[in-house]
């Protein structure tokens, strides 16, 4: 299985979850996030428009974060496979996935869910120290999870599968790379 959804609440581990997993698969590692902040630190005209919504916690507008990831799975390297990273984020942008993949025709081969409770992901922000780990702007993306990313749980039910995310990286790494040999 090479086209996986990484899907969690912020803070979960999906990033650092991800590279680790693109590693063993041999497949790049997208996320929408990563090419924010390298957006951002360019200074690029799409990083000068994210750095509000990242700054402030909130999503980015899906027509910008929509053509970006379109751009990127459309690179050569993504014909192998990919492991998707913080996207999509909400049932309009999934749909907006669903055409790109059409257009490629490709499909998602499973959607990886990392499961653990709130309390540990604040935790894990607050000692990760990113400029939006804030402790109020943190309470704001749990909310925007709830309300506009837990739907995606139903809309991928059938690719849907939970990975318990507590405990170690390695741990974690174990259990991901377990469920996708299945
Ligand atoms: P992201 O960059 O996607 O980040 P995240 O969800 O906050 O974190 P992640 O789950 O990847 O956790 P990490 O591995 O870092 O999003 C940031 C912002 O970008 C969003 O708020 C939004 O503004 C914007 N954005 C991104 N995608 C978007 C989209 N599709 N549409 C619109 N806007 C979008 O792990 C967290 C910490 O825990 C790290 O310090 C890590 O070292 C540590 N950790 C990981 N695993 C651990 C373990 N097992 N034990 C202990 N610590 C662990």
């Amino acid at each position: 299985m090479t086209r996986v959804i990484m899907f969690g609440l912020p803070g979960a581990g999906k990033g650092t979850q991800s590279a680790l997993l693109a590693k063993s698969l041999d497949v790049p590692h997208v996320s929408t996030g990563d090419l924010f902040r390298a957006n951002i630190g360019e200074s690029t005209p799409l990083g000068q428009e994210a750095k509000k919504y990242l700054d402030a916690g909130q999503l980015v507008p899906s027509s910008v974060t929509n053509a970006m990831v379109k751009d990127r799975l459309s690179q050569p390297d993504a014909r192998k496979g990919y492991i998707l990273d913080g996207y999509p984020r909400t049932v309009d942008q999934a749909e907006a996935l669903s055409d790109i993949l059409a257009e490629l025709g490709e499909k998602i081969d499973v959607v990886l869910s990392f499961v653990l409770p709130e309390e540990v992901v604040v935790e894990r922000m607050l000692a990760r120290g990113r400029a939006d780990d804030t402790e109020e702007i943190i309470k704001g993306r749990l909310q925007i999870h709830k309300n506009e990313t837990e739907p995606l749980l139903d809309f991928y039910r059938d690719l849907v599968v939970s990975i318990d995310a507590v405990g170690s990286v390695e741990e974690v790494q174990e259990r991901a790379l377990a469920a996708l040999d299945k």
